[in-house]
Formats: structure tokens, sequence, C-alpha cells
């Protein structure tokens, strides 16, 4: 039987500085997903979107951490809190969700959701580490501060809906980082993380970092959560990201990676997100997220 995939958007831009991500889910649904996941030999069925309010509606300010800054942090809990029960019971029904973002600040949703039945590894493919937490981010932006929630890192640590117990942080791998700030370079320091920047893969070819990060994020699990940040590729390929840095992956070696994620049969849910169609070509990044997705679960050139 045929795998259902079940496409939820999660239209938040409260995580990140520059607004627009929010359109992302749109974005990428007419930019073609459900055509793209059916020739990758998948069924879509769409859930539609979580319910996330504007900005507008909202207060910047709002935060329930003692110490440090999470800006937007009510509504990311309300949002993160609804997708991470929208992916696990997506699951219980034997579906592979794709969560449509939305700023990265979703995917602390999405993992938690994932992870929740039983344990699962994760590859962060981000030229960011989103490893800051409330009290070292420069930016205040939960978009930076992802994974630290799910790892339970600094203030997160007492929050139990945002941390995921079922990830252990070696099974976590950052790929293609090269932007990092002062505090996540330390804790990349002292943990278990495993990181293959950008360096690593002009070093050593793109084919062989993704078979080492397959590796750890595998290492006693069976599956993984593949969380793809638009940013990850060079701005060249990718124009419509709200945090683009310059020396990315290039569209070939980002199509060789997720075909090689394919290849591995692991996967058991995807994100994609920081597509922000207000500073996009012609939705030419919203596009490329389609047919990653569609390499991502099995699509071939024969
Ligand atoms: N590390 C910076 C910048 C950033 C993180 N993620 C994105 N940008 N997309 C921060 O604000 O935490
Ligand atoms: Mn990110
Ligand atoms: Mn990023």
């Amino acid at each position: 039987m045929e795998q259902i995939v079940r496409v939820i958007g999660a239209p938040t831009d409260y995580g990140a500085n520059r607004r627009g991500v929010d359109m992302g889910p749109s974005a990428i649904r007419y930019a073609g997903l459900a055509d793209q996941l059916r020739a990758a030999g998948v069924e879509p069925v769409e859930a539609g979107d979580i319910r996330a309010p504007y900005a507008e509606e909202c207060d910047p300010e709002t935060r329930s951490l003692r110490t440090g800054t999470a800006r937007f942090f009510d509504e990311t809990k309300a949002v993160c809190t609804q997708l991470a029960e929208t992916v696990e019971s997506a699951l219980a029904a034997g579906e592979l969700p794709v969560v449509l973002g939305g700023d990265h600040s979703v995917a602390i949703g999405s993992v938690s959701g994932s992870a929740a039945a039983s344990p699962i590894g994760a590859i962060w493919f981000d030229a960011h580490a989103d490893l800051n937490t409330p009290s070292t981010s420069p930016s205040g932006n939960i978009h930076g501060m992802p994974l630290a929630a799910l790892l339970g890192i600094g203030e997160f640590g007492e929050l139990e809906w945002a941390t995921a117990p079922n990830l252990r942080e070696e099974n976590v791998v950052l790929v293609g980082l090269r932007s990092a700030d002062e505090a996540e370079r330390a804790l990349l320091e002292e943990r278990d993380l495993t990181v293959l920047t950008m360096s690593d893969i002009d070093r050593r070819g793109i084919t062989a970092v993704v078979d080492d990060a397959l590796e750890a994020a595998t290492d006693g699990v069976d599956e993984i959560h593949v969380s793809l940040d638009l940013d990850w590729l060079d701005p060249t390929a990718a124009p419509g990201v709200g945090t683009p840095v310059r020396g990315g992956v290039t569209y070939r070696e980002a199509h060789a990676a997720m075909e090689q994620v394919a290849a591995r049969s692991a996967i058991r849910s995807l994100d994609l997100v920081e597509v922000n169609p207000t500073l996009d070509r012609s939705n030419e990044t919203a596009e490329l997220a389609t047919e990653l997705a569609a390499s991502a679960l099995g699509k071939r050139i024969l």
C-alpha cells in the first residue's frame, strides 16, 4: 500500500525578524507539493493549517520564562502544542507528517510530536545551529532556539511541552552549519551532537558527509526526523528565505543529500521551513522545497 503523507501547515513568522515566512505553507502548496509527492510515489493528504495568530494580534513581549528573552513565547507554545498533537496522531495512523513552516520554531512542535511515541534521531539541514536559549539569544527570536528547546538545554529544561525526551543529543546531527553564535559554539564544544559544517562538505563532499550524518542519527534508533531549513542552501539557489547566509550548498548537493536520505528508508517526519515568499523570485524557493521533499521521500530520475 502507498505511504500516506500528511501535509500540515504551521504558518508562523513571529519566531523570526523578517516577516513573511507565515506565507510559506501557501507558497509551497501553490508550487505543486502534492504533485511532487505523488511523483515520489507517496499519497498526499492535506491537513490544512494549524491556527497561528498574526503577529499584529499579539504582544511581542509575551514571555513565560524567568530569564532571557523569547519573543512571542506564548504564541509559539500554543502553535507547537497543537502541531505536536497533529504530528503524533498522523504517525499513530501510519502516516508520514510533512510540516510546512513557518519559521523554524515550529520544529519544537513537529519533533516533539514525532518523538512522542518512540526514540528518534534528527538531522538539521541548516546554515544555523538553532541552539540558542532565551538567555544566550542575540535576537530573542525563537527560530534560533528550537534545537536547544528540544534537548532541554538552558531555561528550556523546565518546559515539558518543548522538550523531546526520546531525542538523545547523540542522535542529533547538524549539516551545513556556517553561522553560529558564540554561546552556540561553546555548547557544541561541550555536548555530544554531531556537527558537519560547510567546511566538511567542501573537504569531503556532500555524499561522505551525509553518510556520516545518517550513521550518527540512526545510531541505536530506527528512524529520523529531517528538518530542512531552506537557508541551508546557498542564496543563489534559495533566495526566498528570511536569514540568507552566503556559502551554502548548491541545488545539486541538496538533491543528492535528500536522495541519500530516501535511500536509507529511515525518515519518520519532515519539516520544510523558513520559506519567505516576500523575498523570493517567482516562488522559486517554495518550488525547490517541493522538489527536495520529493527527493527525500523517494523520487528518482529513472
Ligand atoms: N543565530 C541567530 C540567527 C538565526 C538563527 N536562525 C536563524 N537565524 N534563521 C539567532 O537569532 O539566534
Ligand atoms: Mn533553522
Ligand atoms: Mn537557518
